[in-house]
C-alpha cells in the first residue's frame, strides 16, 4: 500500500476531492499508484509501506473489568486515525473510503502492525485489534501475517483478540471460516464488533463462536431510561451465555447507564465514562481503582 500525495490530478471524482481536502492525502493501492505514475502524474510526499512513519494514527481505549467493586484494565482496544487535518481523520471517514477502495486487506494490516508495535511496552492485558470479515478472506494468511507481527512486538498470542467487524460480510465465506479457526487454534481470541448493528447478525455467532460480544453503542447510550434497549441488551447476553461469550458493553457516557448494565450482569465496560483514547498505552497497574482516573489524565494531557 502507498499513501501519498498528489498535485495536478485531472479525473477526480467526488470521492477524490474530498480527500483532497486540505492536505491532500489518499490512500492508493500499488497497483493504482504504479498506474497514476505511468500516466505522469504529478505525485509528491509519497510514503511507502518499508517507510512508515505512517500518517496514520494509532490510539488505544481501555476496556475495564469490574471485579469485586475494583475496575480492573481487561484490554486495550487500538483504534486508527486518518492524517491528521485531513477529511480522512475520523475512523468512520477513512473505513468508508478505504471500504470504497477494497483496500480493507491492506490497509487492516497496516493498522494492526503499527498498533502492536506502540503497544509493544509492556503489560500483561490484551490487546484487541480490528478487522474485516473481507481481510480474513483475502489471499495471504492472516493468522501468519498476526502470528508474526505479535512476536516482532514481543506480545503474548493469547493475549490478542481479533475484533470482527460487520460492515460487509466476506465473499469467501469458507475462507473466512478456516481463518477463524486458525486464530483460535493458535490461542488467540475473537470478539464480534458492534452486535446489533448494521449487518450484524446471528450468524456471525454461529460461524466464529466468538469469546466477546461487544454491544453497540446504540443500544449502550440511554439504557438506564428505556426498557425497549434493555430488552435488546438482555436478549445479546443471554446468546452470550449460550455461547459462553463475554458481553462488552461499548460507548458507555452515563453513570447512569453503567449501573443498569452492571445490574443486568454485565462487567467489561468500553468508553468515555471510564477512558478516552489515548496515543499510548501506559503501562498500566494490574488493577486498581483509580486506574480510569489515570487514564483519563493521560488522555486529556
Ligand atoms: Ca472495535
Amino acid at each position: 500500500m502507498t499513501l501519498l500525495r498528489e498535485s495536478g490530478h485531472s479525473d477526480r471524482t467526488d470521492t477524490d476531492e474530498l480527500l483532497s481536502n486540505r492536505h491532500g492525502w489518499r490512500i492508493w493501492n500499488d497497483e493504482d499508484a504504479t498506474r497514476k505514475r505511468r500516466r505522469g502524474c504529478n505525485m509528491t510526499g509519497v510514503i511507502h509501506k518499508s517507510a512508515l512513519t505512517s500518517p496514520l494514527e494509532t490510539v488505544f481505549q481501555p476496556i475495564f473489568e469490574t471485579k469485586g467493586g475494583e475496575r480492573v484494565l481487561h484490554a486495550v482496544e487500538s483504534l486508527t486515525r486518518g492524517p491528521r487535518g485531513s477529511a480522512l481523520e475520523q475512523a468512520p471517514m477513512l473505513f468508508n473510503y478505504v471500504r470504497r477502495r477494497h483496500l480493507e486487506p491492506e490497509v487492516d494490516r497496516l493498522c494492526i502492525a503499527q498498533a502492536l508495535r506502540a503497544a509493544a511496552d509492556g503489560g500483561t492485558h490484551r490487546i484487541a485489534v480490528n478487522v474485516h470479515p473481507v481481510t480474513l478472506a483475502s489471499r495471504g494468511n492472516f493468522t501468519a501475517f498476526l502470528l508474526r507481527e505479535s512476536a516482532a512486538a514481543g506480545i503474548d498470542r493469547d493475549r490478542l483478540i481479533v475484533e470482527i467487524g460487520e460492515q460487509r460480510p466476506a465473499s469467501d465465506a469458507a475462507a473466512f471460516h478456516r481463518t477463524v479457526c486458525s486464530l483460535r487454534e493458535v490461542g488467540m481470541h475473537i470478539a464480534i464488533d458492534d452486535v446489533g448493528s448494521d449487518h450484524a447478525n446471528y450468524r456471525s455467532v454461529l460461524d466464529c463462536r466468538p469469546e466477546y460480544l461487544k454491544i453497540d453503542r446504540y443500544f449502550i447510550n440511554g439504557v438506564a431510561d428505556d426498557p425497549a434497549r434493555q430488552a435488546v441488551v438482555q436478549s445479546i447476553c443471554q446468546l452470550g451465555s449460550f455461547f459462553d461469550a463475554r458481553i462488552v458493553a461499548e460507548g458507555v457516557e452515563q453513570e447512569c447507564d453503567h449501573d443498569q448494565l452492571a445490574r443486568m450482569g454485565i462487567t467489561l465496560f468500553q468508553g468515555f465514562l471510564y477512558g478516552r483514547p489515548a496515543s499510548r498505552p501506559l503501562a498500566f497497574p494490574a488493577k486498581g481503582t483509580t486506574l480510569a482516573r489515570a487514564w483519563l489524565d493521560h488522555a486529556t494531557r
